[in-house]
């Protein structure tokens, strides 16, 4: 008998936002179907299930679920373990804010690096904003295994998939930005980010 999986995920093999799913079920070994859905080619199923045809999108059985900081969250009540955020409500808290700021000040950025409309000119001036960001806040990664963490959680997971994208971005962080070099080479390396990486996002690097 056909075994059918239970979790199915819609996703850009080639986007940020899709790809911290990916890390997050690859983290949790969630057996997941992935649909690689290219930009603008929302297949009529989705279109069914997410009102807005965005991706990631995630189904489980009944439920359809869609931006990705609902399906992660939603992803790591589901799966507790290991859990990607932490216990106390301070520190959840502090987590979520941090998710927050990655979302509005190097997503924002990305995005306008990746959009084809944007003039050659802004793309430039977001390369450089986001080159420096990155650079200043290295020091934070000195100190610990993971972004101002002990262990690994969502705020991780939302910001390896920029990291990868670097060279793809045209940003190379230069050597003052060392913890930060250290911290993607230790994250690179690791079984559950390799697993999560598509076959375009294998070849960004
Ligand atoms: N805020 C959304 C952003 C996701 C997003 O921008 N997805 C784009 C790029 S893959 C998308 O679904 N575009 C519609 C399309 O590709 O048809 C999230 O976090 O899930």
């Amino acid at each position: 008998m056909a075994v059918t999986n239970r979790l199915t995920c819609y996703s850009d093999p080639a986007d940020h936002y899709s790809h911290r799913v990916r890390l997050v079920l690859a983290e949790k070994g969630v057996s997941v179907e992935i649909i690689d859905v290219e930009q603008g080619r929302c297949p009529p199923k989705l279109a069914e299930l997410n009102p807005y045809g965005s991706l990631p999108t995630l189904v489980d059985r009944d439920l359809a679920l869609y931006e990705s900081s609902v399906v992660m969250e939603y992803l790591d009540e589901r799966y507790p373990h290991p859990p990607l955020l932490p216990v106390y409500p301070v520190a959840r808290a502090n987590s979520r804010l941090l998710i927050h700021r990655i979302q509005r000040d190097w997503c924002a950025l990305v995005d306008r690096i990746l959009d084809k409309r944007s003039k050659e000119a802004e793309r430039q001036l977001a390369r450089k904003e986001l080159r420096e960001s990155l650079t200043g806040v290295s020091p934070l990664f000195a100190d610990k295994a993971f972004f101002l963490s002990d262990e690994l959680s969502l705020v991780d997971c939302c910001l390896l998939p920029i990291l990868w994208r670097l060279p793809l971005l045209g940003i190379e962080l230069p050597r003052p930005a060392k913890p930060l070099l250290d911290y993607m080479e230790r994250q690179f390396a690791r079984e559950a980010f390799q697993a999560s990486l598509s076959a375009v996002e294998r070849a960004m690097r």
